[in-house]
């Protein structure tokens, strides 16, 4: 989503901040802006599309000035055109940048046109640059200015103030749109994401719920939501992957496909030992946190919801608790039951998934037995605010398309089913076989890798096609849900997963020679049901591709594709299914000519609701 660099610096900061909203660009986002103080007078730049267009607009009119501001904007108030870009400006003297959703903007606008300001956005965040001019005439200094704006905003924010009158300053606060600080030498930096700051420093701060700081070239203070000065402890990025590189990969998105052995392995490092998932991998409480475990929780959305559906079947199968799924955005919103001693688990690549991160402070509120995150992000409010922390370790991911997050979300619940099942009476044997498969996990991706040119020239078929159907059973129904996310996501094709025992239910209805349907067939006990479905569809002329085990016994005909996966076992076949998934739609992508990394509407590390 949104993205947000700022600099207080002695030297001129519009090449920084552009090459930080470029780091920032995988988010998803239409339109980009910076404004700096320079020479006591605010310029602005502002463009809709890529930054590229932004940094073009600077070189041909550069923008001087050691202090400024600068955003990507993916809308949520207002067209994605110039007038609504950030930085907005007040009396042309204040400029903010933000991101987030001021909820009572409505109210606020009325009440500062009627103190006559003008409004030239149509946005809900020029409320809060008006506001803090207002704010201005009765406090002594723009920190003050800006407390006593927040006070009045509902909603969540992430923002930046600068005032033209004073380029010594900007005041950073944050509510619910995470703010990172970054410290370098004589000059200091802001951002929503610390990869935006990577090459100007390391040494960052993360600002909490309901901070304000005023940040200048020499001085950081942070306030508390009470105003009281607070101290928020400097961390040397941990961050290892460039976020930059997309190496020898036409796309971030192909180059995290191919990533993934070795996402898996780093998430497995460590975690194992003596044949036994370590209570460690979730943090230094999970001893004891994880003890008597009867029921779990899980909360998430979009691509990391799917990861939490199949850990379902997983923690009733074989840990023997009860398991719930839920979206977050539903969760938050309607009265839950608790049951005893539950494990809340939200699961978010980026740790700042707004809905997820609701859902578990109302379920802190109900009184969970513990909390835990599976993230990717250290440092992210899910970690900072969960009990326990399952740190992924994935390696940045840039491409908006979730593809190493999801494999290695699934490895981190194989792994919380292992630790929760053994507290709970799972045999040595199971632990050991799911142990084992954890471990030959990286090789046989790297080994479903290899099917890429055999998909690859499967994708002309589904080049001028409009809608797919992809089935799937037990634990594949989630992968089907996946693939056709991951088709919808990237190709914009029309895509709907079936648990396929629902396909008689309805969705037959739709099966024709123009509707490909994509089947998911491992070898398990629910082949001999899932054959009967794809003689179903091809009874009804229906035209199918279906990813099987070479001992799944289908035969290519007419009417049916075969490609065979690589021979799994049952603890790892919805990861090893989700490879081809993941190639299928970049490979219909590719030929469709869409934006792989960066599909239409849509932004990664969704921090608003
Ligand atoms: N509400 C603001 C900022 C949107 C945002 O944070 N998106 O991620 C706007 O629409 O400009």
């Amino acid at each position: 989503m949104c993205g947000i660099a700022g600099a207080v610096a002695q030297r001129d900061v519009a090449e920084i901040l552009i090459e930080g909203l470029r780091r920032l660009e995988y988010r998803g986002y239409d339109s980009a802006g910076v404004a700096v103080i320079n020479g006591g007078e605010l310029q602005r730049t502002r463009r809709v599309g890529k930054v590229q267009e932004l940094s073009a607009a600077i070189e041909s009119e550069p923008l001087a000035g050691g202090t400024g501001i600068a955003h990507t904007r993916w809308a949520t108030h207002g067209e994605p055109n110039q007038s609504n870009a950030h930085p907005h400006i007040s009396t042309d003297t204040i400029a903010v940048v933000h991101n987030g959703i001021i909820e009572n903007h409505v109210k606020l606008r009325e009440m500062l046109k009627g103190l006559g300001y003008c409004f030239s956005s149509d946005t809900d965040t020029e409320v809060i640059c008006h506001l803090v001019h207002h704010e201005l005439k009765s406090h002594s200094s723009l920190l003050a200015a800006v407390q006593a704006t927040v006070k009045q905003l509902e909603g969540a924010y992430g923002t930046v103030v600068i005032d033209k009158t004073d380029n010594e300053r900007m005041i950073v606060a944050r509510s619910g749109s995470p703010l990172v600080i970054g410290y370098g030498l004589g000059e200091h930096f802001v951002a929503s994401d610390q990869l935006a700051l990577l090459p100007v420093t390391r040494s960052f701060a993360f600002l909490e719920e309901g901070d304000v700081a005023e940040v200048t070239r020499r001085e950081v203070n942070i306030f508390d939501v009470d105003g009281n000065a607070v101290t928020r402890e400097i961390k040397e990025s941990e961050v290892t992957h460039d976020a930059g590189d997309k190496g020898e990969y036409r796309h971030y998105m192909l180059k995290e496909i191919y990533e993934q052995p070795r996402a898996l392995a780093h998430t497995l490092d460590g975690r194992i030992a003596a044949g036994q998932v370590l209570d460690s991998a979730f943090g230094d409480n999970a001893t004891k946190l994880l003890k008597d475990i009867k029921h779990v929780q899980i909360i998430a959305c979009g691509t990391s919801y799917h990861a939490g559906m199949a850990a379902r079947y997983w923690l009733e199968d074989w840990a023997g608790v009860s398991c719930n799924v839920e979206i977050a955005s539903e969760f938050r919103y309607r009265k839950s039951h608790l049951f005893p001693n539950s494990l809340l688990v939200t699961i978010s690549q980026s740790g700042e998934t707004a809905d997820t991160l609701a859902a578990l402070r109302l379920a802190k509120e109900m009184g969970y037995k513990a909390t835990m995150t599976i993230c990717n992000a250290p440092g992210s409010s899910l970690v900072r605010e969960s009990d326990m922390a399952y740190m992924m370790k994935a390696g940045a991911e840039i491409g908006v398309a979730s593809t190493k997050a999801f494999t290695v979300q699934l490895a981190g619940l194989l792994m919380l089913t292992a630790v929760v099942g053994r507290n709970n009476g799972m045999d040595e044997g199971l632990q050991a076989q799911i142990t084992q498969s954890l471990q030959s996990m990286p090789a046989k991706v790297e080994q479903a890798l290899g099917l890429d040119d055999a998909i690859a020239e499967l994708a002309e078929d589904f080049a001028d096609k409009h809608h797919a159907l992809f089935l799937g059973r037990g634990d594949q129904y989630p992968i089907a849900m996946e693939g056709a996310l991951k088709l919808k996501e990237i190709s914009y094709i029309h895509a709907e997963a079936y648990a396929s025992g629902e396909l008689k239910h309805g969705p037959l209805a739709l099966i024709d020679a123009d509707m490909p349907v994509i089947v998911v067939a491992p070898n398990n006990e629910l082949l001999e049901k899932l054959k009967s479905n794809v003689e179903e569809v091809r009874a009804r002329g229906g035209l199918m591709y279906v990813f099987a085990d070479r001992d799944a016994q289908f035969e290519s005909d007419d009417t049916m594709k075969v490609i065979p996966v690589p021979h799994c076992d049952e603890f790892m076949a919805a990861l090893i299914y989700t490879i081809p998934m993941q190639l299928l739609s970049y490979h219909v992508a590719l030929i469709k000519g869409t934006d792989v990394d960066q599909p239409r509407n849509l932004a990664k590390s969704v921090t608003v609701e």
